[in-house]
């Protein structure tokens, strides 16, 4: 297929409420757009990286300028078979996985929809519903943490992941525990504590979690393995984690005993499905994670959590969590803790374009 062309637009949405992690507070997303057109159709995908590289290194500024002094313009104006093809060929760049991802992703869509299949089906996967979690935030007191997962539980929500940090973890997590019984429940502490933490660690271990998230440096494999080697609860690598040998290396040096697969995080749905199957080689089950997209981004997830050892629920919750509006025409809802894979071509969601225009801050057209 000829990619003819992209349109590369900077958006920013408000979050119904402000998402606390351990990194900072969120309140309005802003994130990268990206179309890509060929054969009368158009993909489309959403970058994961934020103005400000908390979470990892990448940044919406140097996504920007990688794209399109780089990327964009070397790839646009040829052909590209498949998706397998353009990623063989964008794996020269190093790193960016983020950047990478955006625009696989968006190819993916395009390259679906061209062969009137679901990006599910593309891509191999075996379930029309996934199931869903939700991921709370740090919240200003345990008693209105424990009031929302109390009523997250009651909407189906088959785990309740808390963020938390230090000086926010033990208690709150088992007053949550204590009003959830038997529902899984886990921590996130997005890179906050370090091995001089041990004793808030070997606290959490006693709590019966389900798993707990990337508790130590979002670039550190190492002390995470001399952490497993100390803790029941499974570890679960994100920041860690942006490519297949990235995850071997983990499950092989037990730094980890599964994998929060973010699709927009390890340089697109190629990658991830070879995380996927990396883990599966070691029996270890992986789930899919989230970075409060838009219907766009959501979508993708869904469709990639459709693969079989996708068995932990993710963190692709409602839209309607999210956001007053969404990008996107289509409700992305979950029933009974389901979230129903969209089922038209490509990610089988349609742009609210009016809605669109009044959200973006910025636009710009690549190519002839
Ligand atoms: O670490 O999983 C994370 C949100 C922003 C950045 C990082 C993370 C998260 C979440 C929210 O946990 C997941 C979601 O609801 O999209
Ligand atoms: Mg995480």
């Amino acid at each position: 297929m000829l990619l003819e062309r992209a349109e590369l637009r900077v958006v920013s949405l408000p979050l119904l409420r402000p998402f606390r992690t351990s990194f900072g507070e969120i309140r309005d997303k802003t994130f990268i757009l990206l179309r890509l057109y060929g054969e009368g159709l158009h993909g489309v995908a959403e970058g994961v990286m934020d103005a400000r590289p908390q979470y990892r290194e990448e940044t919406i500024s140097g996504a920007l300028a990688l794209l399109r002094e780089a990327i964009l313009p070397d790839i646009l104006g040829r052909r590209w078979e498949n998706p397998e093809q353009l990623t063989r060929h964008l794996s020269a760049v190093r790193g960016n996985r983020m950047t990478l991802a955006t625009v696989e992703m968006a190819y993916w869509d395009l390259w679906a929809q061209a062969r009137n299949l679901p990006l599910s089906t593309v891509l191999g996967g075996v379930r029309n519903e996934v199931p869903v979690g939700v991921s709370l935030g740090i919240h200003t007191s345990v008693d209105a943490t424990v009031e929302s997962a109390v009523r997250h539980a009651e909407q189906g929500y088959r785990r309740i992941k808390l963020k938390i940090q230090p000086g926010w973890d033990v208690e709150v997590v088992r007053a949550v525990k204590a009003a959830l019984g038997t529902l899984p429940v886990t921590v996130d502490a997005n890179a906050a504590y370090s091995l001089a933490d041990l004793n808030v660690l070997r606290a959490l271990d006693d709590l019966g979690l389900d798993y707990i998230e990337q508790p130590l440096a979002w670039d550190d494999l190492r002390d995470h393995a001399k952490l497993q080697a100390l803790m029941r609860t499974p570890l679960c690598l994100d920041e860690c984690i942006t490519t297949a040998q990235d995850a071997r290396k983990a499950l092989e040096t037990a730094a980890c005993r599964l994998v929060n697969i973010k699709v927009g995080r390890v340089g697109g749905h190629l990658e991830a499905r070879r995380i996927h199957d990396v883990a599966t080689s070691f029996s270890a089950p992986v789930w899919c994670g989230g970075m409060l997209e838009s219907g766009v981004g959501r979508a993708h997830n869904i469709h990639l959590a459709s693969l079989a050892n996708f068995t932990k629920p993710g963190d692709t919750s409602s839209s309607s969590r999210y956001w007053a509006r969404d990008l996107i025409h289509e409700p992305l809802e979950t029933r009974g803790g389901l979230m129903p894979v969209p089922a038209g071509p490509g990610i089988g969601v349609t742009l609210d374009l009016p809605f669109l225009e009044s959200v973006t801050r910025h636009t710009e057209h690549l190519g002839p």
